[in-house]
């Protein structure tokens, strides 16, 4: 495998990245943080309490999917210089149903209902398929198929926040899960958010004037969002660890059993 790597590296110029081509730096940067990120929260899985492992794995899990496509498209786009948008969507057809499954997980032992992971995988589903389509159409079509994507991503926001699962927080009486919660739910607003700033930057659109190329800000999106949400999995995990063994340092025996 490794000597494979070299020897394309040596024969193909097209797999070092050309000087000033901060485009290629930002695929082959998300690349390597991706998957560092994959093998970090895998890695650690164990050294969180039980109920947080599953979250761990699926934080993972993402940046293990999203770290190997970003291989394949920073190929694409050192060989072609053109978008690599099929792979792209095919990835967040997957990454991002995990990531709004990560809401639920939280919630499910106190008692999430599956019809909430359903409200927020089809408005996941319908944000990106539309966006796709937005992106497939051509200049003069972006804009109606993107305002149609939107209310996807709408749907996704309302069930976060205001819908029965932003309800269910409020009774939780673990404060990691509710801080887990909230700071997950700024992610899809303010880091996601960036998406539709990236896709206002095709010819025809919106922010086409500003000439920015849409895969530096999809790319950046990308290692925010899948490494920044896993990362909140993580430290609320950790923060839960911690408090449990202080309390039961502080606890005499015989309350050991409640803690
Ligand atoms: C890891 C990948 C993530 C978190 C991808 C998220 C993608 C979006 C939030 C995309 C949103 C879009 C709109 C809201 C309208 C225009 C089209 C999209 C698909 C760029």
């Amino acid at each position: 495998m490794f000597t494979t790597l070299l020897l394309q590296a040596a024969v193909r110029p097209d797999f070092f990245i050309p000087k000033n081509d901060v485009v290629g730096f930002t695929f082959f940067v998300s690349t390597f943080a991706l998957l560092a990120a994959a093998a970090f929260f895998l890695l650690e899985r164990n050294s969180v309490p039980e109920q947080w492992r599953t979250s761990l794995t699926v934080a993972g899990i993402i940046c293990l999917i999203a770290g190997v496509n970003y291989f394949y498209m920073r190929g694409m786009y050192l060989e072609s210089h053109e978008s690599p948008t099929q792979f792209r969507y095919i990835d967040w057809v997957l990454t991002v149903p995990m990531l709004c499954a990560q809401f639920y997980l939280l919630l499910s032992s106190a008692g999430a209902k599956m019809s909430s992971l359903w409200v927020l995988i089809i408005g996941a589903v319908w944000m990106i398929a539309f966006g796709y389509l937005g992106e497939i159409s051509g200049p003069g079509q972006s804009v109606v198929w993107g305002c149609i994507s939107t209310l996807g991503y709408l749907a996704v926001v309302y069930e976060v926040w205001f819908g029965r699962l932003g309800k269910l927080v409020d009774q939780s009486n673990s404060q990691e899960v509710v801080n887990a919660f909230n700071y997950l739910g700024y992610f899809i607003i303010v880091g996601w958010s960036i998406y539709p700033l990236g896709y206002m930057m095709q010819p025809g659109n919106l922010l086409s004037g500003l000439n920015f190329d849409l895969n530096l800000v999809y790319n950046f999106g990308d290692v925010i969002n899948k490494v920044g949400f896993g990362f909140v999995v993580y430290s609320m995990a950790r923060s839960a660890a911690r408090r449990r063994t202080a309390a039961v340092a502080a606890a005499p025996p015989a309350q050991l059993a409640t803690v």
